[in-house]
């Protein structure tokens, strides 16, 4: 495998200025004929020979200006077609088949469910046609697509064209897109398929067609994805000034898909996870996930589309941004607090994980084997986190005026990380050039902070101080000062270079400083406070994501150390402490369902596992129970009646408000089944058995299913009945028994992956049930005699043959396999050098269980 360096970019020896494609589309043998206009670049020799991409295609012509050429004037190796000697601007003709239905990798055109479909970021292009595959060469693109009538919708990007008969029961369609973009946001679509139709006015009068394709029986699935598409489109021009550019945007549903969603040109396709939902069928968090993520491709026609990445190093160009775009969407849609929690915990849960070990790579990389191995949680949401800063720091309304003028200036091209953050810079006259080291270095930095207090007066004094490898950059610290009655000394925002003295004068004596308010930069804070000094905080914090950070990073301590592998001194009195606290947070009505919700949400075993030096998934489970338990304990009456206060009979909406109430009831309940007891275990089946939306019937189902309950067969049973005939449905089912570590799990486990329902070619089957067994179940996974690894490492060689993108996704599981205890990790580490020895891996699991064992 070769690798790539940022340091080694060189723009393209010729452009192309205009493709055409035709298809004649068939599942063994698409014919794929493409015309492309080609001009030497103005400063390339003019002797370069002209390099195109290709994979796993059979060329059968090319011609060069109507000529074809013969065998000894081009080159075809497995990657490339090479030809070397062309003139300075020509039509290249190529004819090449490919094989749709042995598409396994699900890159490229690939059928899912008998229906033809496409994936082409990051090099999927090169799979359907030989092209310079690269994110800097924009061409625009004129599409025709034959095929039999039984696969009557034809679909590609932007505009429709003629369509009509063919001779032979065959018929075709045309399209074409204005837009110069590049290869990986191509799509086609062709397959028996229903839509359903909106239409949304952009703020310029433009009319716009909006339409969601899918398999007739989902039909009725299709609602909500429609209603936050146009919530996300007013939200855009409102918020970013950016308005839609063609007359139609589609969206189309697909089973099998390697990620969530895929924001092609006027045509996004989505994984069916992330856009079906009926009350019935979908969790609120379902339809949160659609709605971030609708709104997530359709913000990628700016970020992303418009304007695109040079290369692929500056993926967090338009990935961190679109993030922050879709996050800030969330929180105008919803609740703005509860958001920044949940968007922080994932970033706790995914990025610092990364960050913290043998897979830890700068938001910006500077090299790469497979670019499919860098979609990850750092260039995502430590992307987002840079995003989020800098607007911080220059102010909201510079922000705006650096984004309104990124856009304009590159609008049709092809930018990088400079251009965003010099279009910031000059928007607000701020020098930004420190900043950059926060896309060049990893790792999470370390924010130490220290109080003084002056011995006479009233004066505090905190020093903020950063560790060495990250005091060359820029850090935005929101600090303020609490006591019993709020804000004892209003919030400022101090910006950290190496080292800062804050000094607040007339404080009261017993005021506690409230450090990076609202999480203001993506670093870890070291500070030595007490217990007492923490349960102010979390009980009067008046920045609400602080407050909650205070409560959850208590709980964390206190279970570590309950499991013997913290270091409070007596964790069980202050299990008891915060289990009073918790009982008096979730009743108080002052404070939002949905907050009160996450209060409720003790830290899971992954949770744990991150903050713990050293990972034994036994005392990392002993501490979770018993802190559970204590504070149940607290907690038992007020739950209870939650429970039962908050059912309600008002027909289903999945807005924030009644979600909120949902997940409050449902964290209760959730709770209330830490006692393994017939009482709560049978509150949790009549939930289930009486739901009338999937959001109750899965809260309990999955509540019973991880409690070694006698009612937990039953629950698991009568969910399968209930839904055997609906795959995403079946997911949630798959997923329970994954995390499930009860006695006989593993067996359970292995049998369900030759249970009829289960596919191994599906990914989010695969990730409903090897991906959650291996990132959730560490009891289970980690099982003291290796037998988790053996059954994994198993899973994922064979699905290596089969799909590489996502086998190497799956083994990032591991990643944190250096601090486990020294048995498993002995165990690990032999499977994983013998895994990365192995011959015949693909480029993607092959990297990955490198930089794994490096
Ligand atoms: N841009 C795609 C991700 C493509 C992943 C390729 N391995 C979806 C998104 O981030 O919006
Ligand atoms: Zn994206």
């Amino acid at each position: 495998p070769t690798v790539k360096h940022l340091a080694d970019y060189a723009p393209p020896d010729y452009e192309v200025e205009t493709v055409r494609l035709v298809f004649a589309l068939d599942p063994r043998e698409t014919v794929v004929t493409a015309i492309l206009s080609l001009r030497r670049r103005e400063g390339a020799a003019d002797d370069a020979p002209l390099v195109l991409d290709g994979e796993k295609l059979s060329l059968r012509e090319v011609a060069i200006d109507g000529r074809n050429l013969g065998a000894d004037q081009y080159e075809v190796s497995d990657s490339t077609l090479v030809i070397a000697s062309v003139p300075a601007a020509f039509s290249l003709t190529t004819v090449v088949a490919i094989d749709p239905q042995a598409n396994t990798a699900l890159s490229g055109l690939y059928l899912s469910s008998g229906m033809f479909c496409t994936q082409c970021e990051a090099q999927g292009f090169r799979r359907i046609t030989y092209y310079p595959d690269r994110p800097d060469v924009l061409s625009r693109f004129s599409v025709r697509i034959e095929a039999p009538k039984s696969v009557p919708v034809l679909l590609s990007n932007g505009n429709p064209g003629a369509s009509g008969d063919l001779p032979g029961g065959r018929h075709f369609a045309e399209w074409d897109d204005p837009h110069p973009k590049p290869a990986y946001l191509f799509a086609l679509v062709g397959g028996d398929l229903a839509s359903l139709d909106d239409r949304f006015v952009t703020m310029s009068g433009r009319e716009v067609t909006l339409r969601i394709f899918v398999h007739e029986k989902d039909l009725g699935r299709c609602a909500y994805a429609l209603d936050a598409l146009k919530r996300a489109m007013r939200w855009d021009e409102e918020v970013f000034g950016r308005q839609y550019d063609l007359d139609l945007f589609m969206i189309v549903a697909v089973d099998h898909f390697n990620f969530g969603a895929m924001e092609n040109k006027g045509l996004n396709i989505f994984n069916a996870a992330c856009v079906l939902a009926s009350p019935e069928t979908a969790t609120d968090m379902d339809y949160e996930t659609i709605e971030a993520i609708v709104a997530h491709e359709y913000f990628h026609n700016w970020s992303g589309n418009r304007v695109t990445c040079r290369d692929w190093f500056q993926l967090c160009l338009k990935e961190g941004f679109t993030v922050f775009r879709d996050q800030e969407f969330s929180a105008d849609q919803r609740d703005r607090a509860v958001q920044r929690i949940k968007d922080v915990r994932r970033l706790w849960a995914r990025q610092f994980p990364e960050d913290a070990g043998p897979l830890a790579h700068p938001v910006r990389p500077s090299s790469y084997v497979a670019i499919d191995n860098f979609y990850t949680a750092t260039v995502y949401d430590k992307g987002a986190e840079l995003v989020r800063m800098m607007k911080a720091l220059v102010g909201a309304e510079a922000f705006r005026a650096g984004t309104d003028r990124y856009f304009e200036k590159n609008d049709g091209t092809a930018a990088t990380v400079e251009d965003f953050v010099g279009a910031i810079e000059a928007a607000s006259g701020r020098d930004l050039s420190r900043f950059m080291a926060w896309y060049a270095e990893a790792g999470t930095p370390v924010l130490r902070v220290e109080e003084s207090r002056e011995a006479s007066g009233n004066g505090v004094t905190h020093t903020l101080t950063l560790t060495a490898e990250a005091g060359n950059r820029p850090v935005p610290v929101r600090l303020a000062l609490i006591d019993e009655d709020g804000e004892a000394a209003s919030e400022r925002l101090v910006e950290v270079e190496g080292h800062a003295n804050v000094v607040t004068e007339g404080v009261t004596p017993g005021a506690v400083a409230s450090v990076l308010r609202g999480f203001s930069a993506p670093v870890r804070v070291e500070r030595n406070l007490s217990v007492d000094e923490r349960l102010k905080l979390a009980r009067a914090d008046t920045d609400p994501f602080s407050r909650w950070q205070a409560g959850y990073a208590l709980a964390v301590d206190a279970a570590l150390s309950l499991g013997g592998l913290g270091d409070l001194e007596s964790p069980e009195l202050v299990a008891d402490e915060l289990g009073a606290a918790i009982a008096k947070s979730v009743e108080n009505e002052a404070f939002a369902p949905a907050f009160r919700a996450e209060v409720l949400r003790l830290p899971s075993l992954t949770d744990l596992a991150r903050a713990s030096r050293v990972i034994d998934p036994e005392k990392l489970q002993l501490g979770r129970e018993v802190l559970r338990s204590r504070v149940l304990s607290y907690c038992r009456p007020v739950l209870e009646s939650l429970h039962d206060g908050l059912a309600s009979d008002e027909p289903y909406d999945p807005g924030a408000l009644q979600a909120g109430r949902r997940a409050l009831r449902n964290e209760a309940l959730r709770l209330l089944l830490a006692d393994a007891d017939e009482a709560p275990a049978r509150r949790a089946l009549r939930q289930a058995e009486e739901a009338d939306n999937m959001t109750d019937e899965a809260a309990a189902t999955a509540a019973l299913a991880h409690a070694p309950v006698a009612e937990r067969e039953a629950a698991l049973a009568r969910f399968y009945d209930r839904w055997k005939d609906d795959a995403l449905v079946l997911n949630k089912w798959f997923a329970w028994q994954a995390a499930y570590t009860g006695p006989g799990a593993l067996e359970e486990v292995r049998a369900l992956t030759e249970h009829p329902a289960f596919d191994k070619g599906n990914p989010n089957k695969v990730r409903a049930l090897i991906g959650v067994f291996a990132m959730e179940n560490l009891p289970t996974f980690h099982a003291a005699d290796g037998s988790g690894y053996d059954f994994f490492f198993d899973f994922v060689s064979e699905l290596d043959g089969r799909n590489p993108q996502v086998a190497s996704r799956l083994l990032t599981a591991t990643e944190s396999w250096r601090r486990l205890e020294p048995l498993r990790r002995d165990l690990i580490e032999k499977k994983l050098r013998s895994l990365a020895e192995r011959k015949g891996l693909s480029d993607n699991l092959y990297e990955t269980a490198q930089r794994l064992v490096s």
